[in-house]
């Protein structure tokens, strides 16, 4: 049989390194199924390589199982879908990719060429649906001369952006005869493959005004993101020199690890107290890889001289108004920057944060052992913490999970983890997870999921662990149900933000046997409601020789409260307990226990 369209489709995006594909079937992508089916039986023998089919259960798990591959190893994520719905399904996913600037190419089935525009069966404008999540690069292949170069461009400028591109490809052309080479003549494409990042660094005299900048602070603050996870050593370096604390966003949870003393942690919302306060009290802010976004956490306009760094121009400037804007990537342009940087005689800010990061740490621990009903969920994320295997990944879901993730969890140096930073969607982290052990099957991988991301998809993709699980040398991948039966995130959002009490019509969620459903599924399953059996179980988890759904039956009315309170929250919080919350009891108790232990003497 001569190769088709699909057949070199998957040959080239192997060609493109591209060894894994997350998707789900359908009639308009039939034509790429068929290629599968030859690659793997080893009928096409003009190209031994092609991509796996990974089969998920929903499409969205499909973009978010690529956009996780990207975030934990550096390469391009691919995802497949049918036309119509198949298609429209992976978007939340995409965008979460998008969002968090991840290279990632959807390709998508459409109806065949002959009936597009007759309002045929499953005919949605693709190239519209798709032209916001994939604006630098969405294409219908017309003719299969266009499919070499079609891939190339989807492929480059996915990772030369570092964002989601999408190819649409009729069905009927996926079943046409490949053109492997297009005709040397008038009209036509010639392109070739391979992508190498660029070392981009800014020029000499940016650098040393960003070095007088820096040097003339006595009290520097550094904030580091996503951007900086591949310059950990010279990050630690910079930071030794100009005596400063580090903080980190969300998605450069990893870029240092939570044992160096000098470190404060998360910051925003979900952040720690020492991180608020260096971003109060700083004189010079240096942002590395990062766009966080709350202004209300960063030092106030003026009050700080800054410097940004990052290797997107677009994305310097926007979030403090920077007196140098360096352009380049971060361990590049911190290397050049280091001999440029005086060390700091004066190491008293240093011991100010040193102490504060000490006493938080003591905070934290101390405010996870305090009693709940019937299991405090910061227990669960500390005792996770202190049995984190070496170069374990992590994945969180958005929820309260990701609070005590941000605030509770130490990371060392090795591991990885990730989640949702800027959709902040719900429903990744157990998709997130299923990808890292693809991508590292050898490495312990855990979920921190709550019961309400868990009823949204995570049950259902916990099938896709338990389809391909014998795939994995080390099969531990544990995926953790905080089980409040609340959506308890946004109840807190509407007694805090809103001043409103919990509305139980929309927060309160139905009980799901969790682990019970895991066994069914040949997986392992425990469930905790006792403080006492929390680390035990983590042990266990952690010992198992399979998949384990982790379930732990937590207190909804743990406030996960942000680093400060502002009088506002206060009020709105007094307002939303007088307007009738239906826990208004319980929750002062927890809130004030909470709140009061920060102000004891010694902590
Ligand atoms: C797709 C999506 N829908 C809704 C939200 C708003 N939201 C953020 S966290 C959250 C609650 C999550 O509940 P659960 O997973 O049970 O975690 P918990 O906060 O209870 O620990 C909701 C509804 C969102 N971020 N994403
Ligand atoms: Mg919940």
């Amino acid at each position: 049989m001569s190769q088709t369209v699909g057949d070199y489709l998957l040959e080239r995006l192997s060609t493109w390194g591209v060894q894994r594909i997350y998707g789900y079937p359908g009639d308009g992508i039939n034509g790429i199924m068929g290629a599968f089916t030859r690659s793997s039986n080893g009928d096409r023998r003009e190209n031994g390589h092609a991509p796996e089919f990974i089969q998920v259960r929903h499409e969205e798990m499909a973009a978010f199982m690529a956009c996780a591959h990207a975030k934990f190893t550096g390469e391009l994520g691919v995802c497949m879908a049918t036309s119509g719905p198949g298609a429209v399904h992976l978007l939340n996913g995409l965008y979460d990719a998008k969002l968090d600037h991840q290279p990632v190419v959807a390709i998508v089935g459409q109806q065949a060429r002959a009936g597009l525009g007759g309002s045929y069966q499953q005919e949605i404008d693709l190239q519209n649906l798709f032209k916001d999540v994939a604006h630098e690069f969405v294409e219908v292949a017309m003719v299969p001369e266009q499919i070499r170069h079609l891939v190339d461009r989807a492929c480059r400028i996915a990772l030369a952006e570092r964002t989601v591109t999408a190819l649409i490809i009729p069905n009927d052309l996926q079943e046409a005869d490949a053109v492997a080479q297009p005709p040397h003549k008038h009209g036509t494409v010639h392109s070739g493959p391979g992508f190498e990042r660029p070392r981009v660094i800014p020029v000499e005299d940016e650098l040393e005004r960003a070095a007088a900048v820096l040097n003339s602070g006595s009290k520097v603050a550094m904030l580091v993101g996503q951007g900086a996870l591949h310059a950990s050593d010279e990050v630690v370096e910079v930071a030794e020199r100009l005596g400063a604390g580090v903080a980190k966003a969300l998605l450069g949870k990893a870029v240092l690890p939570d044992d160096l003393p000098y470190v404060t942690g998360s910051i925003g919302l979900l952040g720690t107290r020492p991180s608020w306060t260096m971003m109060q009290e700083c004189d010079t802010l240096l942002m590395v890889g990062s766009s966080f976004p709350y202004s209300e956490f960063l030092p106030e306009e003026g009050r700080a001289r800054g410097v940004q760094i990052d290797i997107d121009g677009r994305m310097v400037g926007i979030r403090y108004p920077m007196e140098v804007n360096l352009i380049g990537d971060s361990a590049d342009t911190l290397r050049a920057l280091i001999p440029r940087l005086e060390r700091k005689q004066d190491r008293g800010w240093r011991e100010q944060i040193e102490d504060e990061v000490a006493k938080w740490w003591n905070l934290i621990e101390h405010r996870a052992g305090l009693p709940a009903d019937p299991i405090n969920p910061q227990l669960v994320f500390q005792e996770l913490s202190k049995r984190l295997p070496d170069r374990a990944i992590l994945a969180a879901d958005s929820g309260s999970a990701a609070n005590w993730y941000a605030r509770d969890i130490r990371l060392r140096r090795g591991m990885m983890a990730s989640l949702s930073g800027t959709l902040a969607t719900m429903g990744p982290g157990v998709p997130y997870a299923i990808a890292a052990k693809f991508a590292h099957p050898d490495r312990p991988v855990i979920a921190l999921v709550g019961d309400g991301a868990m009823q949204m998809n995570g049950i259902n993709e916990l099938i896709t662990i338990a389809k391909y699980r014998d795939r994995w040398v080390d099969q531990r991948l544990i995926v953790m149900v905080l089980n409040n039966r609340d959506l308890n995130q946004v109840t807190w959002e509407q007694r805090a933000m809103e001043g409103d009490p919990k509305f139980e019509g929309s927060q309160d969620l139905p009980d799901f046997p969790y682990a019970r459903y895991a066994e069914m599924l040949g997986l392992v399953g425990i469930r905790v409601d006792s403080p006492d059996e929390v680390g035990r179980a983590w042990d266990q988890a952690l010992a198992a020789g399979r998949p384990v759904v982790y379930e732990v039956i937590t207190d909804p009315e743990v406030p996960p409260l942000p680093p400060h309170i502002t009088i506002e929250q206060a009020k709105a919080l007094t307002s939303a307990l007088l307007s009738g919350d239906p826990n208004a009891g319980r929750i002062v108790k927890q809130s004030f226990r909470q709140k009061v232990e920060e102000f004891l003497p010694g902590r």
